[in-house]
C-alpha cells in the first residue's frame, strides 16, 4: 500500500537516483492542492451513508429481478450484504482520494473481488452499475460549489472519478 509520496520513493529508489524534477513538481503541486483533496475526501466521508443509499435504490429500481425472489439482493442478509460491499467499496476510493494513489484500492478491496462474485453467484455488472451510480452522486457532493473556497477542482475530480472507475472495471 503506497500513498504518492512513497510512490515516487520507490520508484525513484528502483533506479538509484534522485527525484527527477517532473516527480518532484507533481509532488510539489498536490501539497500545494491539498486541502482541496482533504476537502473532498471530507465531503464523500461525511455523506457516505447517503451516496449509497440512493445509489442502491437507483440500482434496485433499474433492476428489480435483483430484490424479487431469488434475487442477489433478496432477503435482508443478502440485501444486508450489498449495501455493506457499496459501502466498503466507497470507503476505500475515499483512502485512494486521500493518498493520492490506487494501492489501497487495488491491494486491499479489489484484488480478487471479481474471483469472490463469481463464486458467490453475485453479477459482477450489477455491482458495477451501483458503483458507477456512486462515483456521480459523490462527484456531486465533491465538486458542489456551495459553502466553500471556489476553486478549480476539475483534475482532482476526474483522479476521484478514475478511482471508481478501476473499481467498476475490476468487478464487470
Ligand atoms: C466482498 N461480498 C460478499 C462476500 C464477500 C464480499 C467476501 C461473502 C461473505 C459475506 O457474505 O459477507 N467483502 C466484500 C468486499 C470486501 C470484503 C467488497 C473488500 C474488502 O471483504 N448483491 C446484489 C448486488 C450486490 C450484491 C448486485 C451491489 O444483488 C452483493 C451489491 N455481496 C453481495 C451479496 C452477497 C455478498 C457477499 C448479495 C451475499 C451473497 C450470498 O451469500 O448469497
Amino acid at each position: 500500500m503506497l500513498d504518492a509520496f512513497a510512490k515516487v520513493v520507490a520508484q525513484a529508489d528502483a533506479r538509484g537516483e534522485f527525484l527527477t524534477s517532473a516527480q518532484f513538481d507533481a509532488l510539489s503541486n498536490l501539497v500545494k492542492e491539498g486541502n482541496k483533496r482533504l476537502d473532498v475526501v471530507n465531503r464523500i466521508t461525511s455523506n457516505a451513508s447517503t451516496i449509497v443509499a440512493n445509489a442502491a435504490r437507483s440500482l434496485f429500481a433499474e433492476q428489480p429481478q435483483l430484490i424479487q425472489p431469488g434475487g442477489n439482493a433478496y432477503t435482508n442478509r443478502r440485501m444486508a450484504a450489498c449495501l455493506r460491499d457499496m459501502e466498503i467499496i466507497l470507503r476505500y476510493v475515499t483512502y485512494a482520494t486521500l493518498a493520492g494513489d490506487s494501492s489501497v484500492l487495488d491491494d486491499r478491496c479489489l484484488n480478487g473481488l471479481r474471483e469472490t462474485y463469481q463464486a458467490l453467484g453475485v453479477p459482477g455488472s450489477s455491482v458495477a452499475t451501483g458503483v458507477s451510480k456512486m462515483k456521480d452522486a459523490a462527484i456531486a457532493v465533491a465538486n458542489d460549489p456551495n459553502g466553500i473556497v471556489p476553486g478549480d477542482c476539475s483534475s482532482l475530480i476526474s483522479e476521484v472519478a478514475g478511482y471508481f472507475d478501476r473499481a467498476a472495471a475490476a468487478v464487470a
